[in-house]
């Protein structure tokens, strides 16, 4: 995992847009983000630490998501453009990066990091909790490839609400996220 602020330089999602600040550990907690890392061994511990998480926090349900341009054919641009679209949902989003690697963007929010897109590199081994409410947004990297663990409470709810399609930030999940802001 590597955490730093977003170059904004139009361009390809795909690339590092690595503006060269990075951003600690801490400030993604005081964001509400949640991050661990499970090193993936053969001997297949890192299902048994999952398993452990995932009892802690009450996740009941999971599933697993590969995007890869052989798995997605000509779907795959589409797809990862759609994934790329700013949005929040209701519920938080929890990911354990199984194959691969990829970029989750979150927006700060408060001193200078205020509305600043922080990029998230993430690989193998890499868990992450979104919290609901949080504005964010997922691209692949140029390898074009990751393989993805999703744990959910109980039903999965994976809408998307579009910060450029409709009024989110008058969405509960919003007002209780920044509530829970310090
Ligand atoms: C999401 O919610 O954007 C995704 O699940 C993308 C793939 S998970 C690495
Ligand atoms: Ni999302």
């Amino acid at each position: 995992m590597r955490a730093y602020i977003y170059d904004n330089v139009p361009g390809d999602q795909r690339e590092l847009h690595d503006s060269g600040e990075d951003v600690d550990k801490q400030t993604l907690e005081r964001l509400g983000v949640f991050y661990q890392q499970i090193p993936i061994d053969q001997e297949g511990r890192w299902e048994t630490s999952i398993d452990e998480f995932a009892k802690g926090r009450g996740y009941k349900n999971r599933d697993r998501i590969t995007v890869t341009k052989a798995g997605l054919g000509d779907a795959y641009e589409s797809k990862i453009k759609s994934f790329f679209d700013e949005h929040l949902h209701e519920d938080e989003e929890i990911r354990y990066i199984l194959d691969g690697s990829g970029f989750f963007d979150v927006r700060g929010h408060g001193g200078p990091y205020d509305d600043k897109w922080i990029r998230i590199w993430l690989e193998k081994g890499d868990l992450i909790v979104l919290p609901a409410g949080i504005y964010h947004r997922f691209t692949v990297d140029t390898a074009n490839a990751i393989t993805a663990m999703r744990l959910f409470q109980d039903e999965p709810k994976w809408t998307p609400h579009s910060r450029s399609e409709s009024d989110t930030d008058a969405r509960e999940a919003r007002a209780t996220y920044l509530d829970g802001l310090r």
